[in-house]
């Protein structure tokens, strides 16, 4: 039996930056480009997200009944709103929002300067994939093992409770992927020493509520909420990884869909040289 404590003690952590604020030159220079996962402790403590989204105004904004998948029974996805979900406990259902965010919700809040999103910000139509997503859930609840989509990066901001991150370094995504359902762990809160025995390891991290997790497209993950979460997550593509963006494209062979994000590509480098 390890607890969370052997865990934490036995992996190497996500690093952590306590900067006050977070410049783009900043982010692109120390984690953006290098492509390396870390937690900004300070930086996002005062989103006004924090305080505005209460369970009663999520309740009434979230109306939208969302596929909600069971993982005591794959056969079963429940369609539940938001504020259905605050009325069950279940450690296997988690609160996911699909498809894209209302308008009011987007009003809300700023994205980081550091994240701006060459795709979402397209002026070539209006993005069809949504890259926004809610997650409410309880303790024992999580994402599975995964890397995001498009392999595109992504922040994560933590409203209320805390989130284990399990984030494996880029340079075991093959071997990983080899192996998925090894690193397919089912989390026991109590037990950790699954994870303590893999062969390649993860960087961990406790992420606690108005901390900022950046995870680069390149670096399978896995998510464990150790309490009650509220979380805002939103994948994106600028000068630090649409070439890793471009090589997912390529390699799906879908001509039309690379052709596009070429598209993109070229006009995110033509706006950055506008702004110089
Ligand atoms: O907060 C979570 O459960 C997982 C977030 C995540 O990994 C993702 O959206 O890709």
């Amino acid at each position: 039996m390890q607890n969370l404590i052997d865990l934490l003690r036995k992996t190497t952590s996500v690093a952590t930056d306590d900067v006050a604020q977070l410049t783009k030159k900043n982010f692109n220079d120390n984690y953006g480009y290098a492509g390396k996962p870390v937690n900004f402790t300070n930086a996002f403590q005062d989103m006004p997200i924090k305080i505005k989204w209460t369970h009663e105004y999520l309740s009434k904004t979230l109306v939208k009944q969302e596929k909600i998948e069971n993982t005591n029974d794959e056969s079963a996805p429940l369609y539940i709103s938001y504020a259905d979900y605050l009325n069950i406990s279940e450690p296997h259902l988690y609160f996911k929002t699909s498809g894209l965010l209302s308008a009011e919700i987007k009003e809300d809040y700023h994205i980081p300067e550091a994240f701006n999103c060459w795709y979402s910000n397209t002026k070539l139509g209006a993005p069809k994939t949504n890259l926004s997503w809610i997650y409410a859930g309880n303790a024992g609840t999580g994402s599975q093992i995964h890397r995001d989509i498009w392999w595109s990066s992504a922040w994560n901001y933590l409203l209320k409770g805390k989130k284990l991150w399990l984030i494996y370094p880029a340079i075991y995504s093959e071997a990983i992927k080899k192996n998925i359902s090894e690193y397919q762990i089912n989390p026991n809160l109590e037990d950790w020493s699954e994870v303590i025995n893999l062969p390649y390891k993860p960087l961990t991290c406790i992420q606690n509520a108005g901390d900022m997790i950046f995870v680069p497209g390149d670096c399978y993950h896995q998510v464990i909420n150790l309490e009650w979460t509220l979380s805002l997550t939103e994948n994106f593509i600028n000068e630090t990884n649409y070439d890793l963006v471009r090589t997912y494209f390529r390699n799906s062979g879908n001509r039309d869909n690379l052709s596009k994000i070429e598209m993109i590509v070229r006009k995110g480098f033509e706006q950055l040289e506008a702004q110089k």
